[in-house]
């Protein structure tokens, strides 16, 4: 699938987020899906295994997984993100995934609106992105953001109660937008973007994968990449979330773009 110069970047540039319909094969995201209930130990259609997840926990420490592989490597997906950054060398990050049960107060409840970067930093400019791997309509705790604070840098924050986070007084609830997705779209937003989530008032679990290109880091990086995806480990910046300290190592095969994606191959070669 290619995508119009005009309906990736207008989006991005405009709203702060674009959404890529239908850009992962619905067989990818059953697999992903597949991988991440055994890791949890849970059923998406059996209620009573939902506990399993904890609140913290609803992030699961999964990202070397062959079937994600599968989906950092699409091409279609690396051609939107180097038509966004203009470039054609870059990395994908090692990501994982969050599955988010219907809500109960036991349960994670909505993310708060947040910025994942301090937005006036210029060095920090990321375009992050989610794969829906099950179907968020309205109120299933799917993404919300508010794009017309993204327009308005003169109202962004600039001290931080809370990191990254934004006091509810600095938006109306009528900016906030929620975006519906069905499984297999694709979702990327501009760092600079207010965003959460909504709560899960659905009848079943909300499942997303993240995935993000970036340009390459220096050869530190590199090597702590590779040796990270070797031994299985989370990386560094992942590392401190809940059960992000185990080892999920796999013996992954990667496609020809995949090598360079995770930097196993050089760009310039
Ligand atoms: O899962 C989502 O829709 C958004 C996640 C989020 O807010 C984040 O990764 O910072």
């Amino acid at each position: 699938m290619g995508f119009a110069h005009d309906e990736l970047l207008g989006p991005l540039r405009d709203n702060g987020f674009v959404v890529l319909r239908g850009a992962v094969q619905s067989e990818r995201c059953d697999a992903v899906v597949e991988a991440l209930v055994d890791v949890l130990g849970i059923s998406l259609d059996d209620p009573s295994t939902w506990d399993r997840i904890s609140p913290s926990l609803d992030m699961v420490p999964m990202w070397g997984h062959q079937s994600q592989w599968e989906i950092r490597q699409l091409p279609n997906l690396y051609e939107a993100w180097s038509t966004i950054w203009d470039r054609s060398d870059l990395w994908v990050d090692v990501n994982s995934c969050r599955v988010t049960p219907p809500w109960s107060p036991s349960r994670a409840d909505a993310l708060p609106i947040h910025f994942d970067v301090d937005p006036h930093d210029v060095a920090q400019q990321w375009y992050p992105g989610l794969v829906a791997l099950t179907d968020a309509p309205a109120d299933h705790g799917g993404f919300r953001g508010v794009p017309s604070l993204f327009r308005d840098r003169h109202r962004w924050p600039t001290t931080w109660p809370v990191a990254g986070e934004l006091q509810p007084a600095l938006c109306d609830d009528d900016e906030i937008v929620e975006v519906q997705l069905s499984k297999g779209d694709v979702l990327i937003w501009d760092s600079h973007l207010p965003h959460g989530t909504v709560r899960n008032n659905g009848p079943s679990p909300r499942a997303v994968f993240y995935v993000q290109m970036h340009p390459p880091g220096g050869p530190a990086d590199l090597e702590e990449r590779l040796a990270d995806v070797e031994a299985g480990r989370a990386p560094p910046w992942v590392r401190w979330k809940v059960g992000h300290d185990r080892i999920d190592r796999h013996d992954i095969e990667l496609s020809a773009l995949g090598q360079r994606l995770l930097g196993v191959e050089p760009w310039d070669r």
